[in-house]
């Protein structure tokens, strides 16, 4: 049986129809499903009401999880393979320390010596309007560059940092943030990364890219800046409006994301993630 694709966007993309990701799955259908991976960055699944095992078994099969030991409040309290991104507030009535999750520009793990391969997000609960997601294809980021900046852009590597950027006025996320800086030292991840599987250049920016490796932040800034408004241009993007039940599978190695806050904040978005763990090619800053 093969599976049966509906494309997102024009950029990147692709639902796959009538599959329950619970149900057992052959190689080759499994193998299917990794060939749109790879050939649409981003997946989308719809209608999963399924177990957090599941969610987690159907993972797997894209490769070894990550146990977020580099997030480590933001785990699920039973499995760490599920990362939490929630506004629900904790049992003490404080605001949820995820609540602000992805509210920048980013690829996943970036500023660890793990950046992922891919991410599976789920939908528990999700606003009755809003809270929805971005994605960029950084493919047709690299691509769409001129070739003077493709060289200049050639030998660089961005210096990547943790924590969280947008803070609420009442400082949701600080103490989070500060323990975040001090598991995760800065790291070089390389700008221009070439994809372990297609061979095709992307670009790997974001806004946790605080500066280039031997470059002050002040001559960095407006390259990265340049960069990432590039890659956000509308023509490069998705944009995910959720439905309860959803897994969005990503390639975080050719895009790039951001969780939107256009929604009432008073309403319950909780989303779960497990997280692939990927190739290293960059270096600890010291
Ligand atoms: O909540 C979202 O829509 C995305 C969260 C996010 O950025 C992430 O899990 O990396």
């Amino acid at each position: 049986m093969s599976v049966r694709l509906r494309k997102l966007s024009y950029a990147l993309g692709a639902e796959v129809c009538d599959v329950d990701v619970a149900k057992p799955m052959s190689e080759r259908q499994f193998g299917e499903i990794y060939q749109a991976f790879l050939d649409h960055g981003i997946l989308l699944f719809r209608n999963q009401d399924i177990t957090r095992e599941r969610h987690i078994e159907f993972s797997r099969r894209f490769g070894e999880l990550d146990r977020h030991e580099a997030l480590p409040r933001d785990r699920h309290p039973d499995y760490p393979e599920l990362l939490m991104v929630t506004n629900e507030p904790k049992p003490d009535g404080s605001p949820s320390d995820t609540k602000y999750t992805g509210r920048q520009w980013h690829s996943d793990m970036s500023f660890t010596t793990a950046p992922s391969l891919g991410s599976l997000l789920r939908s528990y609960a999700v606003p009755e309007v809003g809270g929805d997601t971005l994605f960029a294809n950084m493919y047709l980021a690299y691509h769409t560059l001129s070739e003077g900046m493709k060289k200049l852009i050639a030998g660089l590597h961005g210096v990547h940092l943790s924590g969280t950027r947008k803070l609420a006025n009442d400082n949701t996320g600080i103490d989070r943030m500060h323990e975040q800086k001090k598991l995760n030292p800065p790291v070089a991840q390389p700008v221009v990364r070439v994809h372990p599987e297609t061979g095709r250049k992307a670009l790997y920016i974001g806004e946790k890219v605080k500066r280039f490796d031997g470059m002050t932040e002040e001559e960095s800034r407006p390259i990265i800046e340049f960069l990432v408004r590039h890659a956000t241009r509308p023509e490069f993007v998705y944009r995910h409006p959720w439905r309860k039940n959803d897994i969005l599978a990503w390639d975080n190695r050719c895009v790039m994301h951001q969780a939107l806050g256009d929604f009432d904040e008073t309403q319950l978005r909780h989303m779960e993630r497990t997280t692939v763990l990927g190739t290293w090619s960059g270096y600890i800053i010291t």
